[in-house]
């Protein structure tokens, strides 16, 4: 969507900030609240984006690097623990702007099935139910793309992506391939993302940090009717491209 400056469209979004203005408002993340189950989550009246993806994707430690903040999202060494929505809330002094929702993670062989229907259900009633759910962040690991699972949650979210809500696939763990292995898996998860935004990502290499962040930035704060674009650009969000091996403990 093009929008010219001086008339934005409502609900578009703003040219991208600076990355250092992206990286700073998501350091400003603190812990709001935990909650096992969707009714005791608190209503909230700002955007809120939710990380989703298997158990071992990386989400943990996406969270962590793109907040600058070691412990926020526990990078759990057993995955699968995690059985908990958390909120994190965003914004400069003290004034929250946006939250974001970690959301457990999924396909863990080692959890009982019955445990698993529970959480796809509450995962999938998230999604569909959830009032100012603004935007979704899918943490997938490029080794495996997109699994069975994610394909479920994408056919989930189709509809709700076509309504308006934002879309992203977050391809971790970057710095486990090549260059030309990159480019392939993102262009078959492009082909996939059911019209959402797909990027690379590593937390090792810090690859595709302010991207994700400055996209995440854009989301929660909407042009409003009538106001002017809230930051000059600073040029389009890509994804650059850094390949290394490093290990990581794996599961399943
Ligand atoms: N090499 C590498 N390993 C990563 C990266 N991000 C996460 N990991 C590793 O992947 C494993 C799972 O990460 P975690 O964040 O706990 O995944 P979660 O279950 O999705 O929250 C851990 O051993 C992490 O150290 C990355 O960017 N590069
Ligand atoms: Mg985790």
């Amino acid at each position: 969507m093009t929008t010219s400056p001086t008339a934005p469209v409502a609900g578009s979004l703003p040219p991208a900030p600076d990355a250092k203005i992206a990286m700073g408002w998501m350091h400003t993340a603190r812990f709001l609240t935990t909650a096992a189950q969707l009714h005791h989550l608190p209503p909230i009246h700002v955007p809120e984006i939710a990380f989703v993806g298997r158990s071992n994707a990386g989400k943990s430690t996406c969270i962590n690097t793109l907040t600058q903040q070691k412990q926020l999202a526990f990078a759990s060494k057993r995955p699968g623990r995690t059985q908990h929505i958390n909120l994190f809330s965003l914004g400069k002094h003290g004034v929250t702007d946006a939250v974001l929702a970690d959301l457990p993670g999924y396909g863990y062989a080692k959890v009982s099935r019955s445990d698993k229907l529970r959480w796809q259900q509450v995962m999938v009633n998230y999604l569909v139910s959830r009032p100012g759910l603004t935007g979704i962040v899918l943490l997938c690991d490029p080794r495996l793309g997109l699994t069975e699972l994610d394909e479920a949650l994408l056919e989930v979210l189709r509809p709700r992506v076509e309504e308006g809500l934002k879309f992203l696939i977050v391809l971790t763990k970057a710095d486990k391939l090549t260059r030309s292995e990159q480019a392939r898996v993102l262009s078959i998860t492009r082909l996939n993302a059911a019209g959402g935004d797909v990027m690379m990502f590593s937390a090792l290499k810090k690859q595709g940090v302010d991207e994700v962040a400055q996209l995440l930035w854009q989301w929660a704060h909407p042009v409003q009717p009538g106001a002017p674009a809230a930051l000059p650009a600073d040029g389009p969000a890509t994804a650059s491209a850094t390949s290394d091996a490093l290990e990581d403990s794996q599961q399943n």
